[in-house]
């Protein structure tokens, strides 16, 4: 039978058993994104095929030679290069006015995730990884996880129920129950459904009312897609400090010391053993004899201020949303 009259469309079949993952990166997240690919790689099903999607503004021609060399049989990677236009006006004007009270999330890559719905049309479903991990299990079955009538699924926020400026932060400031405020570092998508409902255009709505937030990204995911985000387990983005990492499939250095400038890091070794084999490696390691006790203080200070911000935002009368 040939396949024009099997009934069944072959690249539609092709489509739905590629798994895709996209990463948004710039030049200084190459090197962490190189060492969560590569742990992706050592750990995808060899009989299933992946394909790894960069979206980039800024990317030397250098780091996507390197990190297209890492291609393996059965694990593709591909560059986006994210253009200009109306959204990305409104995105770039926002981080720009914000950039200057010090804020860690104003920075245009942080909203490239928002844009894979309206991008990618082939794929109707879809994973969204941060570069600060490592996989340690297979991420197929991630894939593989129902969505039900959810749009995305994703793991309650461990650091917000830690912070109590967090937890009043969330729950007056943005309306959404700590317990259901979710972390936006990897994201199982219904692309299908955020198609629908113009997520894009829904967000850059609401980053036109120009309110200051603690977390912008993760906070509109949080308030658009409120009731219909399926909570992931923890193992699917398990965050290391202060979390027992056994059973994890996928770690997560969120809002923490980072292994690559830090030593006592818990598991951090299993960052180093995925960043080996990379092009990588050399900066990795160049990067962290350069850390130093200011920059550290530097750090500290900014989760200081991000908490002193969340404080100042949760005695709004009614959400800012
Ligand atoms: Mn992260």
């Amino acid at each position: 039978m040939s396949i024009f009259n099997s009934g069944v469309n072959p690249l539609k079949k092709f489509r739905t058993k590629v798994v895709p993952v996209f990463y948004t990166i710039t030049n200084d997240y190459a090197k962490y994104a190189a060492a969560s690919i590569n742990s992706l790689m050592k750990n995808a099903n060899p009989k299933r095929y992946y394909r790894v999607i960069i979206m980039y503004d800024r990317l030397s021609l250098a780091n996507r030679w390197r990190l297209r060399n890492m291609v393996t049989k059965n694990v593709a990677i591909e560059f986006h290069k994210m253009k200009f236009n109306l959204y990305m006006q409104i995105i770039v004007r926002y981080c720009a006015k914000r950039s200057g009270s010090g804020d860690f999330f104003a920075n245009a890559v942080y909203y490239y995730r928002a844009f894979i719905a309206r991008l990618f049309l082939p794929y109707d479903k879809g994973i969204y990884v941060d570069s600060d991990t490592i996989l340690m299990g297979d991420i197929g079955e991630l894939y593989d996880i129902e969505l039900g009538d959810n749009v995305v699924a994703a793991r309650v926020d461990p650091k917000v129920a830690m912070v109590p400026e967090f937890v009043r932060y969330v729950e007056n400031a943005l309306g959404v129950s700590h317990t259901d405020y979710v972390n936006s570092g990897v994201l199982l998508m219904d692309l299908k459904r955020l198609r629908k409902l113009h997520y894009i255009s829904r967000m850059t709505d609401l980053i036109k009312e120009d309110a200051d937030l603690v977390a912008p990204d993760q906070d509109y995911l949080n308030v658009i897609l409120k009731g219909r985000i399926m909570k992931l387990d923890k193992k699917w983005n398990l965050q290391p400090e202060g979390e027992d990492p056994d059973g994890a499939k996928l770690l997560h250095f969120n809002l923490s010391k980072k292994p690559w400038y830090h030593d006592d890091v818990n598991c951090g070794e299993l960052f180093w053993k995925a960043a080996k084999g990379t092009g990588f490696y050399g900066d990795l390691m160049r990067e962290k004899e350069k850390y130093t006790i200011k920059d550290e203080e530097e750090a500290a200070y900014k989760i200081k201020a991000l908490i002193k911000k969340a404080d100042k935002l949760s005695k709004v009368k009614k959400p800012l949303l």
